[in-house]
């Protein structure tokens, strides 16, 4: 039988911290806004709040790239505002995680100056430095042919030591040397045990796959043969110590903690994501694997957009959450975070959209493992106008790339119309669309800040935000509390329930049944329409059907309307 720990059947609400709720004005969400909302988010029911990077940063990957482990971001307050956090979060009976980011830090924190600063500081080794290439004709050129996941190489070099840093993300990422055990010592010191301590409750550990790099560095094989840089993804994630380092922090750090774990490892075989997550090899709690959030883009690039059908995205789910069965492991059930667009718009329809984002919240509420819900999923929160132009995006991965394709495609006489279709993508999947203030009114700014928001609120908050759906029964949030609270009250099918597809190549519908580990009856069956069309809504199980939930009041029993998803508990 599964074991019940506390975190497994946590309803847990991630906090993007610069676009949540400004308290002072000065444009920027911070730490007293989230205190502002605790009730909010309790009665919601969320029993545990995950916060995205706080730490002193230069903020060129907002907040990823850390200057300070042990400081937070002076526009967000305080190291005492933190602790009132944690005490405050603590109070309404809620837990409290934060954001791990410790395979780089930012080019400006101490440990990286004192690294670069010449060959024989003793901090050179702890970060990823290696001379230059050169060809027959004397031309420098990095390493190897990694490129970076924000566009580029991902080696930068630096004419102070006349060597290159590995920094798989931004230049002022570079990437910590985890074959060091001083650098391993100090990460867990400055970066974990000190939070810790002062009482929060666990980490979402950022790409908790990449710390283990293959020591040859070698070239990565071609995916993209118009590319100068390749994905690095064979050399770089799931490498050869990444358990070994794994199991160290887990008996060094987080086991001496009754802490919750939650790795961002994207992609990587079954037998590797059950040594993640295995309680017997006491490593992590959970992991995110992003099969069903990446659907529908190419290999390692979302921007080569090539869309999506049900049964993928039914493959893609059963995948990110089936690996567990039979195991001691668990999952994750999220569509949403900071670094994809709007589920709503991605999976549902601008044409019902309340209906498709209940469909959605109805889908995630009756999956198995630990449920993560993105701040502004909850009010429906959609992507950007396509309206925007690309001057309006923010974020260094959309900024990047539309860079690197203007210098490769620029002087193309049909650049306007290629332009065009990148701006449709970028439109559909690029992070900006998370990242955008919560709308919590209809004042100005959608009640986000009182003065003027360092990016741009969606235009349709008048329509869209808290205020107005808090009052509403048949609101989007309103659905969502009803949700959660039906997956507690279940728990023992949608929670820990396996997960079985009744109709995998239907194309319109998506059913499954859950079922209890321990007991064949009842189940729970979940039937889901993904189509603007009316279908026919056929019962694929014998039973007694009793229904639990509904996107729709207006239930025709043989007819499910567009976006129409229902619960049954059937005996
Ligand atoms: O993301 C890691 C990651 O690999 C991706 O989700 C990445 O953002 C995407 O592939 C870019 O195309 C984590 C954080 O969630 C992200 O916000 C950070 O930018 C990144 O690490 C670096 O810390």
């Amino acid at each position: 039988t599964i074991a019940r720990n506390w975190w497994k059947n946590a309803t847990v609400y991630q906090i993007w911290p610069a676009s949540y709720k400004d308290s002072n004005g000065d444009g920027f969400g911070d730490i007293p806004g989230i205190i502002s909302t605790l009730d909010y988010l309790k009665d919601l029911g969320v029993d545990v709040i995950w916060c995205s990077p706080m730490y002193d940063s230069p903020q060129d990957d907002m907040g990823y790239d850390i200057s300070d482990y042990e400081k937070v971001y002076p526009k967000y307050g305080t190291n005492e505002d933190m602790q009132a956090l944690i005490d405050e979060t603590h109070k309404r009976g809620m837990k409290l995680v934060l954001d791990l980011v410790i395979n780089h830090t930012s080019s400006e924190h101490a440990w990286f100056k004192e690294s670069r600063s010449s060959k024989t500081n003793p901090k050179r080794d702890w970060y990823i430095w290696k001379p230059p290439k050169f060809d027959a004709d004397g031309k420098r050129h990095p390493p190897n042919n990694w490129s970076s996941y924000f566009s580029g190489s991902a080696w930068e070099y630096d004419e102070l030591t006349e060597e290159y840093y590995l920094r798989l993300f931004a230049r002022t990422q570079p990437d910590l040397n985890w074959e060091n055990d001083e650098t391993r010592k100090a990460v867990y010191d400055s970066a974990m045990k000190f939070w810790l301590d002062k009482g929060i409750d666990g980490f979402r550990i950022d790409t908790a796959g990449l710390y283990s790099k293959d020591q040859r560095f070698p070239d990565c094989p071609i995916v993209y043969p118009d590319e100068e840089f390749q994905p690095s993804q064979k050399y770089s994630s799931n490498g050869p110590r990444i358990h070994e380092f794994h199991k160290e922090m887990y008996a060094n750090v987080t086991s001496n903690y009754d802490a919750m774990t939650v790795g961002e490892v994207g992609h990587c075989s079954r037998e590797d994501a059950l040594k993640y997550v295995s309680a017997k090899e006491q490593e992590m709690n959970m992991i995110f694997l992003f099969n069903a959030i990446n659907v529908g883009y190419d290999k390692a690039d979302r921007y080569r957009y090539k869309g999506w059908t049900l049964t993928d995205f039914k493959k893609a789910i059963q995948k990110d959450s089936s690996f567990i069965e039979g195991t001691d492991a668990w999952s994750t059930v999220f569509i949403e975070n900071h670094d994809i667009a709007r589920s709503v718009t991605r999976f549902g329809s601008p044409k019902h959209t309340s209906k498709s984002a209940k469909l959605i919240s109805l889908l995630e509420s009756t999956l198995t493992g630990t449920l993560f819900i993105y701040q502004g999923q909850e009010i429906a929160m959609e992507n950007l106008p396509r309206s925007w132009s690309i001057e309006e995006y923010k974020d260094i991965n959309t900024v990047n790339y539309y860079k690197q394709f203007k210098e490769k495609y620029g002087n193309d006489p049909d650049f306007k119309e290629k332009e065009e279709k990148l701006m449709d993508i970028i439109n559909l999947v690029s992070r900006d669309h998370a990242r955008s203030p919560v709308q919590w009114d209809s004042s100005p700014h959608g009640g986000f800040t009182t003065g003027t928001p360092w990016t741009r609120v969606n235009d349709n908050y008048k329509a869209i935000n808290v205020a107005s759906q808090i009052d509403d029964p048949n609101s989007v949030l309103n659905f969502w509390k009803k949700s959660i609270q039906i997956r507690k009250q279940y728990q023992d099918l949608l929670i820990f329930g396996s997960f079985k597809i009744l109709d995998f190549d239907n194309e319109t519908v998506f059913t499954y049944v859950k079922e209890d580990e321990n007991a064949a009856s009842p189940k729970a069956y979940v039937v889901l329409n993904f189509s603007n069309d009316s279908v026919k809504f056929e019962k694929l199980i014998d039973g007694e059907f009793e229904l639990v939930h509904s996107t729709t009041d207006d239930i025709d029993e043989s007819t499910l309307s567009p976006y129409e998803g229902r619960l049954y508990i059937v005996d």
